[in-house]
């Protein structure tokens, strides 16, 4: 089954939100099957962002991603990369759609509570700096059948 890396930032944290995106993504019908409260590192950062490591705005980026605790979740399901960023919505929670996570629970790029795996390849590679095979939980949903075709 398709897999993705989401991680509820700092902001989301604090602002005790943690639930509500949770909530989100469960009545979808995505299922955790791997999750972890945690600081995260210098290193881990630098990998995870690594795309953007060059960029003007990394060196805020870092500091904010480390000024606090994150959640840290692998979500399995048929599709759930695309799926999940589309649950996330648009980078900038202004231009966000009413209804995604950003759109209704954050307010500006620097602070906009999730992160989200933007494609299988990016998916496997994050999953694989925040996670360790023995972190992963095999179960069913009890609602499977009546989620798939
Ligand atoms: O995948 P997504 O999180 O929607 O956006 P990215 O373009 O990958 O940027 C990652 C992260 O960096 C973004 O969620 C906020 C931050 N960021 C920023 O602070 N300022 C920007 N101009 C662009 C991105
Ligand atoms: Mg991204």
């Amino acid at each position: 089954m398709d897999r993705t890396f989401v991680m509820i930032k700092p902001d989301g944290v604090q602002r005790g939100i943690i639930g509500a995106v949770i909530s989100r993504l469960e009545a979808k019908g995505l299922k955790l099957v791997a999750a972890n409260l945690t600081m995260i590192s210098e290193e881990k950062v630098m990998e995870h962002y690594a795309e953007h490591v060059a960029k003007p705005f990394f060196p805020s980026l870092k500091e904010y991603i480390m000024s606090g605790p994150v959640v840290a979740m692998v979500w399995e399901g048929k599709g759930s990369v695309a799926i999940v960023r589309k649950l996330v919505g648009a980078t900038n929670p202004a231009d966000a759609a009413p209804g995604t996570i950003r759109g209704d629970m954050a307010m500006e790029t620097g602070k906009n509570v999730i992160h989200a795996s933007d494609s299988d390849e990016s998916a496997a590679r994050e999953i694989a700096i925040h996670f360790a095979n023995a972190e992963f939980v095999a179960y069913a949903r009890l609602d499977e059948p009546a989620l798939y075709e």
